[in-house]
């Protein structure tokens, strides 16, 4: 019988959420790493617990960290995956300019670790483990081509496009070194309901909705000038396991192939809830980075050729969903300050 055990690091994150949705749907056996946190880190993956009580798959959390080696390869000993997927990350753009040394250790060295773990676990059981590794548009920075596709040389412009540089060549260097069947999904943003509230996009969103109900007056925001290439979380999930799917392993570039300016995106998310963005925006300086990404537009050509993948969700589907989503939280949180609860407002 074929054995089909998934671990994702990351799990609790945006992308880790819907990789776990996708690999349960297709019958996996799903094992993620979670870090100890003070609260629940777990949102993300609640709708999965209560599928669990409805008689749906389960999904395995094991606590680990990608700054300890020993415990990953515990964990990896314990599950004896089929494939791994690394999506942990400190993947902040923002904040790795104030937690520098962090973000390499995690997003850069927590990639070694890993790949050292799953050496070892595999020369040691015999296994062969597919890896794959949540390399990003990031690594691009100071864009030498337009559009960028896997051959396109990398200029990183932050502390975590330089650590994600290293992630994906120590990736390829494992590949090339030990045969290790790791693959790097080069993914442009992607976005989703479950993104995090500091990222732009969400942000945007996150405002625009609460401005709707009366809960927010203004969005402060930086540069609104940056083109990204926006895409949907649930659809870049499903190129991921496509990679691993593959008889080799290689690289490949994960995007729309279309470009829009974050005052685009503003446009229109502000406009799906009646309301002109100029008239709420201010610019603030501290959202500004001391060095940018001006332009991000893949192409991913070797994408859909070579695995079939395209993106189902466009630009303009994708704000109405996050819209959609974030008029509900609004909804609630205004019925819970009705009722005198007070609650703590994300505006980063
Ligand atoms: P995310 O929502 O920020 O999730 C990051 C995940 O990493 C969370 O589960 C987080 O745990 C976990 N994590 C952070 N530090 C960790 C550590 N030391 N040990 C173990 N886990 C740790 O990111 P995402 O948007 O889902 O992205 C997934 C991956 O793809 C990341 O590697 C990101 O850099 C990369 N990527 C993302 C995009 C994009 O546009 N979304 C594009 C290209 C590449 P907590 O929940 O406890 O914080
Ligand atoms: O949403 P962002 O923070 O995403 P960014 O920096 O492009 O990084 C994301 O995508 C990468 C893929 O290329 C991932 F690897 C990474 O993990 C992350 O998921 O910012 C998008 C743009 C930037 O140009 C930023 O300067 O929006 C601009 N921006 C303008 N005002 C802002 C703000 N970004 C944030 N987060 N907050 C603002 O107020």
């Amino acid at each position: 019988m074929v054995r089909n055990i998934a671990l994702i690091t990351g799990v609790t994150g945006q992308d880790g959420s819907y990789l776990a949705d996708l690999l349960l749907s297709k019958g996996y056996e799903v094992h993620g790493v979670v870090r100890r946190s003070s609260s629940f880190n777990t949102r993300r993956l609640e709708h999965l617990y209560h599928d669990r009580h409805a008689g749906g798959r389960p999904l395995t959390l094991h606590y680990g960290d990608v700054a300890d080696g020993n415990c990953l390869a515990r964990i990896i000993r314990e599950v004896r995956p089929t494939e791994i997927y690394n999506l942990a990350a400190q993947s902040h753009v923002r904040v790795s300019f104030d937690q520098p040394t962090y973000t390499a250790d995690v997003t850069a060295l927590g990639t070694l670790r890993l790949l050292e773990a799953l050496r070892d676990v595999q020369d040691a059981c015999g296994d062969t483990i597919r890896f794959y590794q949540a390399s990003s548009s990031e690594m691009y920075g100071k864009v030498v081509e337009i559009p960028q596709k896997e051959t396109t040389p990398f200029h990183p412009r932050s502390p975590y496009g330089v650590a994600k540089t290293y992630a994906h060549w120590i990736t390829v260097n494992y590949r090339e070194s030990y045969g290790l069947h790791a693959s790097c999904g080069i993914l442009f943003n992607h976005e989703s309901p479950r993104r995090g509230e500091t990222f732009v996009t969400r942000k945007i969103t996150r405002a625009a909705t609460r401005i709707k109900l009366g809960l927010q007056d203004t969005l402060f925001l930086g540069n609104i000038d940056a083109k990204r290439d926006w895409g949907f979380a649930g659809d870049y999930v499903e190129a991921m396991w496509l990679m691993l799917q593959q008889e080799e392993p290689d690289d490949y570039v994960v995007s729309t192939d279309e470009t829009h300016t974050v005052r685009e995106f503003c446009e229109k998310t502000f406009a799906q809830v009646g309301l002109d963005c100029d008239d709420f925006i201010k610019i603030d300086p501290r959202y500004f980075r001391p060095a940018e990404v001006d332009l991000l537009l893949g192409d991913s050509t070797k994408a859909r050729t070579k695995l079939g993948w395209k993106p189902r969700v466009s630009f303009n589907q994708l704000v109405e969903m996050m819209v959609e989503s974030d008029l509900v939280l609004a909804e609630q949180e205004k019925l819970l300050r009705g009722e005198g609860h007070a609650m703590v407002l994300v505006n980063d």
